[in-house]
């Protein structure tokens, strides 16, 4: 079974492509299911005036049939709003459709911190928007919508992935004493964070947040922050300790790091569990193989354990700057002040659905690696065997 997944697009191009392939066949899915997620994506408070422009949905273009997956590669189509005020400079042609000299917009002035400058070297551009346009976060869009397909297909088994808000501008929520694998998870896991602007559980830090992205915004900056993402409802077993590239633990930290800004990973206690002796770090086992405490987040020796899947990913500020710090003009060499495109004070609400989707990536391609079936009458057999035999597997124990 071959699980791959890939985009295209540009920022302001005509639109983004999401290719999804190796989902069985059989599974039931809807536009409007990921239209939701890519709503989610759109939100969060400190967004840019781009949002108010677009109005991300799919468009079916290959792979589903009569609301259910037919196992062929799944193609999506997210048109950009944008791209009508942006044709000349995009357009694919040799000449714009204005007509001959120099592209408006070029972009020679790189911002420290995007990909402007690295890029505009390696792929031996004049006009750094060769890059920026492909490196925008934009393109998140297509992941979170080839994500919002592994959802579907993730619930099928009761599997629920989430996210909240857990520090953004420096402001913690719960006061900052909590760790991850130590916070209280929501029942729904969505449902509160998605009712705060900032999808944060914490009202009194919710508020902090606000007045912090306000004063950023204030003064043309910037802000980052921290997301939890959650998975409940995992068998053990995903992954395996076997090989580098099997362990889950490490492709989840691979397609986190992925995503756009992102500069660390932590999965359960993560680098807190560093600072302690081993008595304070380690889940200890209980009669009935149940944990007492998870602090390792969800995965032993690269392998699920069927605790709930807690993961942190923290975000830089978007290094867009209205304020603009020092850079060197590309065409002159002489020093200059970066490119002030128009951008988002932050985008961590928006982050925390994007890594909700490459976490659905990574489990759905761990079922289907485990599991395998061409259709998902097949999977649905093939782990319902599964989860038998663990459960045969499990002394039954008596409390001591
Ligand atoms: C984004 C769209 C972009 C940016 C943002 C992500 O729109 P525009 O460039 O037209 O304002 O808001 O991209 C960046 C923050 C970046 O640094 O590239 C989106 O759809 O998420």
């Amino acid at each position: 079974m071959t699980f791959r997944f890939t985009t295209a697009g540009e920022s302001h191009g005509r639109g983004l492509v999401a290719i999804l392939e190796g989902m069985p066949a059989g599974l039931p899915v809807s536009a409007e299911r990921i239209n939701a997620e890519l709503k989610r994506r759109m939100g969060g408070y400190g967004r840019g005036a781009r949002m108010k422009i677009e109005s991300d949905q799919i468009e079916w273009l290959a792979g589903v049939r009569a609301g259910e997956t037919l196992g062929s590669p799944i193609a999506m189509l997210i048109w950009n709003r944008d791209w009508e005020h942006w044709q000349d400079v995009m357009a694919p042609e040799a000449d714009a459709p204005a007509g001959g000299g120099e592209r408006r917009r070029q972009v020679t002035r790189p911002r420290p911190g995007h990909a402007d400058l690295a890029g505009t070297l390696k792929y031996d551009r004049q006009d750094a928007r060769d890059i920026l346009e492909r490196a925008s976060a934009r393109e998140t869009a297509a992941r979170v919508a080839c994500g919002a397909v592994c959802k579907l297909l993730l619930e099928q088994f009761g599997i629920e992935v989430g996210s909240y808000v857990v520090e953004l501008g420096g402001v913690k929520a719960g006061g900052g004493a909590q760790h991850a694998a130590s916070l209280p998870i929501p029942s729904a896991l969505n449902t509160a964070a998605d009712a705060s602007p900032v999808r944060c559980l914490d009202p009194e830090a919710e508020r902090e947040m606000i007045a912090r992205i306000d004063a950023a915004k204030a003064a043309g900056d910037t802000l980052g922050g921290v997301v939890e993402v959650v998975a409940l409802g995992l068998p053990v077993g995903l992954g395996s300790h076997v090989s580098w590239d099997r362990k889950l633990d490490g492709r989840l930290a691979q397609a986190l790091m992925s995503i756009p800004a992102v500069k660390g990973v932590e999965l359960g206690l993560g680098f807190e569990a560093a600072r302690r002796k081993g008595s304070e770090v380690h889940d200890e086992i209980l009669p009935g193989l149940a944990r007492a405490t998870n602090r390792a987040g969800g995965t032993e020796g690269g392998m699920t354990t069927g605790e709930p899947l807690v993961l942190r990913v923290a975000m830089k500020p978007i290094s867009t700057l209205m304020s603009p710090l020092r850079t060197v003009d590309l065409k002159t060499g002489a020093p200059a002040q970066a490119q002030s495109e128009r951008s988002d004070v932050t985008a961590v609400p928006a982050m925390g659905v994007i890594a909700e989707a490459m976490v659905a990536l990574m489990l759905a391609q761990a079922m289907l690696e485990k599991f395998g079936g061409d259709a998902l009458s097949e999977l649905q057999r093939n782990v319902a065997g599964y989860l038998a035999q663990v459960r045969a597997h499990t002394p039954k124990g008596a409390a001591s």
